[in-house]
């Protein structure tokens, strides 16, 4: 690009007061600094108006990065993408592609497999979440009443005391073997969600249980909560806090301790919009 242009490019006029969701990748290659670098806006036709409704917030270069953004149209809007060169020490490429757009809110479920399954107490089957098969050793086994080995393992489920749940049955699995489930894709969202869940970690060879964040786009899962090693004969409650703004997996990795008395539970899970109300306990 040289020095003191602008390029621009245009989407299609789009009818007004509609929501839509834009999605797209871009990627960025030198600029020396942020500004300019790319911008979404928002152009009106008519009044010959433009409004800008996104900028790149980080500094990453050489990759290609997802973006979902919600945006609401006027008469004769039209979306425009727009790259500017301003001097020559502050020059760089931006690429676009993967371009879409369609109606709707990029954060409200709309009933699509990216909706957030709202909460699971295991007594209709997994809800839509699987059992990791590859990368793992062993599967979460879903339950009524006691598991076979005393002295660890809930003697029933959280829901009513007679329903199912889920655990690893530490008699069938090796000290430090894994079993992962994983929710469903989950749609990103640029405010904060809650995770509610009820885990059970009695006996005295307990491991651990983590919560994962799973995304394509981090190299691997990152760890959200975690408990180690026996907690109570009771079922726990746990809250979970977190903020991703795009596509990814929640995962719920238990691990065998040292000895068989390593059955460890989950029953109960819910997922809100907004913060937990009562973080860490
Ligand atoms: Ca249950
Ligand atoms: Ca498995």
């Amino acid at each position: 690009m040289q020095s003191g242009s602008i390029s621009r490019l245009f989407g299609p006029p789009l009818p007004g007061n509609q929501t839509y969701c834009l999605k797209f990748f871009y990627s960025l290659r030198g600029f020396s600094k942020s500004e300019h670098t790319l911008a979404v806006y928002l152009y009106n036709s008519t009044a010959q108006k433009h409004t800008r409704v996104w900028t790149p917030s980080d500094r990453t270069r050489d990759v290609w990065i997802h973006v979902e953004l919600s945006i609401q149209t006027q008469n004769h809007t039209q979306v425009m993408f727009a790259s500017m060169c301003k001097s020559f020490w502050n020059c760089g490429s931006a690429a676009l592609d993967d371009i879409s757009l369609r109606l709707g809110d990029c954060e409200l479920p709309l009933g699509s497999p990216l909706s957030v399954p709202s909460r699971c107490d295991f007594e209709n089957g997994l809800c839509g979440f699987t059992q990791e098969k590859k990368r793992d050793m062993a599967d979460w086994v879903l339950i009524r009443g006691p598991t076979p080995t005393s002295y660890t393992g809930p003697k029933g489920d959280h829901t009513t005391g007679v329903g199912h749940y889920l655990y690893i049955e530490a008699s069938l699995m090796l000290p430090g073997h894994s079993a992962r489930l994983l929710s469903r894709p989950l749609r990103g969202s640029r405010a904060a969600q809650c995770l509610l869940f009820f885990y059970h970690m009695y006996g005295s060879g307990t491991g651990s249980l983590r919560v994962l964040l799973r995304s394509e786009l981090e190299d691997g899962d990152v760890v959200l909560w975690e408990r180690r090693g026996e907690h109570s004969v009771s079922w726990m409650r746990a809250s979970v806090t977190y903020q991703y703004d795009r596509q990814h997996q929640i995962v719920f990795e238990a691990t065998r301790g040292p000895s068989i008395l390593s059955d460890t539970a989950i029953d109960d899970i819910k997922f809100q919009k907004g913060p937990c109300k009562d973080d860490g306990q």
